[in-house]
Order: structure tokens, then sequence, then C-alpha cells
């Protein structure tokens, strides 16, 4: 590419002097990159138009065929211009006058404020998280003016950090990035898994506390942090790395089972001594996690009302999931009772495994409790995401309405589409009811644990284990000093992911342990050495050239996703730039579409043809037209 940007360079065909052609064309280096952009970006076009998508995951094509309309928002004086954000929100005030008083803050609002999680755990729950940056950012700003009086956008962590990586190969940093710059008002939260920072499994301390310095550096205003265990030990983890880094911390609770039903092992004095605890460690505010949507409404107004006659400075913060179809009760339950903040998303982003839709939320607490926001603009975003559902669509999990059949089987709202998409696509749809009850057995045999990534995967990897090796909680008992289990089964024992509230399961830890693994009686963190963050960058550097500290980072959490997604960008360059459509599907012959490949520079692409398949090679040629002239790729067809 440098030769041919040099040969087909104005100054260099007008026959210029050659010497010092170099040193006075600054420009030529620019166009060797964006030529190069260009050629790599035909590649993987080439490649879609021919092999067709090798998103893991998709089935099918997007139903949305047209370009997404942006809506537009009415303010009282006409059409609100967005082309600069929204300088009005909470964000204000926390970059102003600091976390307490952003604390103190909301705390003192009249009503109950909303986080929206469409750009995180709904996109999570209900699309495998296969939302890309390009449709975040082209909304964002309109958001920044729709959301203005929202208590913050879920928008970072969980899933999204690897699955950006993984699948979408984007950077999850550049993300950030980007929204950050269109939304400087609205505070946006993250969700952090306490000593596992964004993985599965515990990380050295200092790995958490450089994450979390490179994610607030980035954006990240609000972290929720929650350990799968609700172990105060690993919990403290992330609490202190991030007040070491500045945010606003909101450690939290997991809620788990029903606290209502009096055998259950998680009652109201189990939540009540964790929240004592959580409260002598120090947070700005308190979170509370259903991950699986089984806090009822009854449950959430005792235990939201007990934390409040008790904590009545402390800021409550709770989200849940709408598996069942009571979110909006749980949810307004929890704002009648004194939460600050509940969480809900988009309306076509709603429901099922995913939160509560948001206008119903308003729409339910009606005259009764303000939330600050503007329902207008509330259902004109959601015209934009109605449209990204659509989009979206080949990434859908077959889940076709509520099923209370949750408070029975306890399986988070992520973990419940991803295990159903699962079981369909091994053909076991039939055995989805055994799946179902099989996890509920697999959680009564590992001692009835709190289940939230990563320990719902040892849960749903041990429920698969006993529904495709047919057997019974009785089997496994029997059997387990000679089953083979799955490798997140042996690292829950081994203590990998912290202590469990009543310990260990014995003598079934004794027995799947064998002699080959030890029993951590402490957390994880204790035993692992600290990474040495300048040599890992510099072996980073002399491995991949530019390396920032946010690829550092992302190393840190996953070594070899990172480099398969260096690979991919070293053979097709940064896709995260290609419209979605064009990016999941080959678009029709002559259909013309338009990626801004950097700023500013716009490739107008049409594919033209798909050439025959050479028998000799097994290779076909595709023509494209990009911005007006012919240009050809060569492409191995793999069928
Ligand atoms: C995650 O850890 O990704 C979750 O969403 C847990 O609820
Ligand atoms: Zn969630």
């Amino acid at each position: 590419p440098f030769l041919l940007a040099l040969l087909t360079h104005e100054t260099f065909i007008k026959g210029s002097c050659w010497t010092t052609f170099i040193d006075d064309t600054p420009g030529l280096f620019d166009m060797m990159t964006s030529q190069n952009r260009a050629q790599k970006l035909l590649a993987y076009l080439g490649d879609l138009a021919v092999n067709g998508s090798s998103i893991k995951g998709q089935v099918g094509e997007p139903k949305l065929t047209t370009d997404a309309l942006i809506p537009k928002l009415q303010g009282p004086d006409g059409p609100i211009d967005v082309s600069t954000p929204c300088p009005e929100g909470w964000r204000n005030i926390l970059v102003k006058d600091g976390p307490e008083a952003f604390a103190k803050a909301v705390r003192e609002f009249k009503g109950t404020l909303v986080m929206d999680t469409t750009w995180r755990d709904a996109h999570q729950s209900l699309l495998a998280t296969r939302v890309r940056t390009i449709d975040l950012a082209n909304i964002a700003s309109t958001t920044s003016y729709a959301l203005s009086g929202a208590f913050a956008l879920e928008c970072w962590g969980g899933a999204t950090f690897d699955v950006a990586m993984r699948f979408l190969y984007e950077d999850p940093w550049d993300r950030l990035k980007k929204l950050r710059a269109l939304v400087p008002n609205i505070p946006f939260q993250m969700l952090l898994r306490g000593a596992n920072g964004v993985a599965y499994s515990s990380l050295p301390d200092n790995a958490i506390e450089y994450f979390c310095e490179q994610a607030k550096k980035c954006g990240v205003d609000v972290f929720r942090v929650f350990d799968a265990l609700n172990d105060l030990e690993q919990l403290k983890v992330g609490v202190t790395a991030v007040k070491k880094a500045g945010g606003v911390v909101e450690a939290t609770v997991c809620y788990s089972g029903d606290m209502l039903n009096p055998d259950k092992k998680y009652n109201l004095e189990y939540y009540m001594k964790m929240v004592d605890e959580i409260v002598a460690m120090g947070t700005h505010i308190l979170g509370i996690k259903d991950m699986a949507g089984t806090m009822k409404p009854k449950a959430a107004t005792l235990l939201i009302g007990a934390i409040r006659a008790k904590y009545p400075d402390l800021p409550i913060h709770v989200h849940t999931h709408d598996s069942a179809g009571t979110g909006v009760a749980s949810m307004a339950a929890c704002a009648a009772a004194g939460a600050d903040v509940v969480d809900a998303a988009s309306n076509s982003m709603s429901g099922m495994t995913s939160q509560p839709s948001i206008t119903a939320l308003i729409a339910s607490l009606d005259g009764s409790i303000d939330t600050g926001l503007n329902r207008e603009h509330i259902r004109a975003i959601d015209s934009y995401w109605a449209q990204m559902r659509l989009l979206y669509s080949c990434f859908e999990a077959p889940l076709l309405g509520p099923d209370p059949e949750v408070y029975e089987h306890e399986i988070p709202g992520g973990q419940l589409t991803n295990l159903l998409f699962q079981a369909q696509q091994l053909g076991l749809g039939a055995q989805w009811e055994e799946t179902k009850k099989a996890y509920k057995s697999a959680n009564a045999l590992l001692g009835d644990i709190v289940k939230v990534t990563p320990t719902s995967k040892v849960v749903g990897d041990l429920a698969q284990f006993m529904v495709s090796n047919k057997l019974t909680p009785e089997d496994v008992m029997e059997r387990a000093d000679t089953l083979d289990f799955p490798d997140s089964v042996l690292d829950f024992f081994e203590g990998l992911m912290g202590q469990p509230y009543g310990g260990f399961p014995e003598p079934l830890r004794t027995k799947i342990l064998r002699n080959s693994r030890p029993k951590l009686e402490k957390r994880p963190g204790l035993y692992l050495p600290p990474i040495d963050f300048d040599q890992l960058k510099k072996d980073l550097i002399k491995k991949y050239g530019k390396i920032t500290e946010y690829d550092v980072a992302s190393y840190t959490m996953y070594p070899r996703v990172f480099e398969d997604y260096k690979k991919f960008l070293a053979k097709y360059g940064d896709l995260s730039v290609v419209p979605t459509r064009y990016f999941l599907t080959r678009p029709a012959i002559n259909e013309e579409f338009a990626v801004e490949i950097e700023k500013g520079k716009v490739l107008i692409m049409k594919l033209l043809a798909v050439g025959p398949l050479s028998p000799n090679t097994g290779q076909r040629e595709v023509f494209f037209e990009m911005n007006g002239e012919i240009r050809q790729v060569t492409v191995d067809d793999v069928h």
C-alpha cells in the first residue's frame, strides 16, 4: 500500500524532486494508512459476501433493512438541536462537587430516579450483548437530552467488555470514550464483578485497581460493585479499587431466592447483616441487585423499607430483571419504600429477561412519585430502539413472554436467554425443560449459592453436564469422585470465586477436588502475585508496537481474547465504523452504503459482483465500487 500511495500521489506523478518528496509530503503516510484500511475493509466485506457472517450467535439476517431513523425531540420552543450534547444533568453535580455531594444530592431528590440500562444490561439480556458502538453513538447526543434527568446510563462492564472484543471486534475503551464525548451530562455506570473485575475469576488486587483507574479516566462515573457469592472479602477488593480511582462506589448486595419463604437460606436477617457490613466498609450508594428477578413486590417493600428505616441517609439503588413479568410492580414497590434509584430500560428493549419498561414504570408511579424524566422524550428515543431490536433480531433468543417459573429455577436474566439459545442450538429444545430442572438441582447440590456471573455459570455448566450425561443429583453425589466435571465447577470448589455463605458442601467438595486441586480457605487474591504493569506494557509494545494503558487493562482481563482481537485488527482493521447491517450481512448488488473510515473520510461503497468459484484455488473474485473506482478482492470460499 505504501508503494501504491507513493506511485499515485500527484506530486510524484508530476515528477517533482523525488529525494525530498517523502519528507515534504507528510500526508503520504495518512494516505497510505487510509488505503491500507480500505483494503482491509474490502477483505472483510468480500469475505462476508462469499462466506456469510462469522459473528458467533448470529442466526439469519437483520430484520431492519433500511437505515435507522434518528428521532427528533421537541422542546417548549420547537425542535431541539442535538448537534451539541445537552449541558444539564446529574453528572454536573458529580464533576463539580465529587462523589459524596453527588450521593447526598441523589438522596435528597424528592422522588425516585431512574437508571436506564438499555446500553448495557438490556441488550446483554435480550440480544446476547451484541449491540455495537456505532448504534449507541448514533443515538447518544439525542439521549443526552432525552434522558438528561436520569440518574445514570448503564453502558459498560459486565459482559460488554468481553463481548466487544471477542465477538464484535471492537475496543470497549473506544466505545466508552466515544459515548462519553457525546454524553457529558448524564453519569455513566458500569458493572464490576468485584475481585473478578470484568472477567470470570479472581485477578490480583492490583489488576482490579489498575482497571478501575483506567475506567474512571476513560469516563465511568458510578461503579456497581458486586461479588457473585456476596463474599465481603471479595467485594472489598472492588470497593477499595473504585475508591482509589475516585469513582462513585455502589457496593451491592445480590438478592437471591425468596426472602418471604421462611425456609430459605437468604432471609431479611442475612441481607440486613450484609448491609451493615457494607455500610461499615464505606460506600456512596447501596446497590441491591436482583439479577434473576425473584424479588417479589412484597419482598421489595420489606427489604427496602427495613434498610431505609435503619439508614435514613443512605442512597439505595435497586436493579431487577423482568423475567417473571413482575418487574414494574417490584420497582414501584421499591420506590414507594424509599429507594432513591431503580433500573429500567427503553420499552423496546425491556421486559422478559431485561429490565422493566421505563414508561410502564413511570406510568405506574404516576402522580405519586416523580422520576425527573420527560415521557415524550423517552417515547421518542424508544422509536430508535424499536428499530435496533429489528436490526439485532438475528441475536434474539426465542423467549416469547414472561414466566414466573424463574421463582423456581432462579436463573439470572442474561443467563436465561443464553441457556435457552444454547439448548436450541444444540437441538435440545425438548431438553430445555430438563435444563431448567437440572439448574435447580445443581444449585441445591452446590449448597444453594448466590447465582450471578461467574457463579451462575458454575450452576449452568453443572446443569448442562447433568442433562447431557443423564445424571440425577443422587448420581452426582455418589459418583463425584470419578466424574469429569466442567472446569468452572472445579474452580468454584477450589475457592477461586470466593467463599459461599454457609461454606462449601461436604463431602461433595472433597470428592470433586480429589487430591488434584487445593481447597482455598481465603480469598484467591491473597495467593496471586501482583502484576508488574510496566513490564507488561513493555512486553506488549514489543509484540504490537503502540500500546496504551487501556490495552494493558484489556490484556489483563482477557489475554487470549485481546491477542485474537489484535490478530483480527491486523487482518481486517477497525470495523467498528461499518454500519451494523453491512457488518452482519452482505449488501444487495449495487446497493450503495457509506463507511466513515475515519473522521471526515467517507467511503461510498457498492458490491458489484461475486465471481464464480475457481476450481483450482477454491477462491472467488469479489468486485466492489469504492468512491467511484472498481476494486477487486480475492476470497477463499470456505463452503
Ligand atoms: C454480569 O456480571 O455481566 C451481569 O450482568 C450480572 O448480572
Ligand atoms: Zn442485571
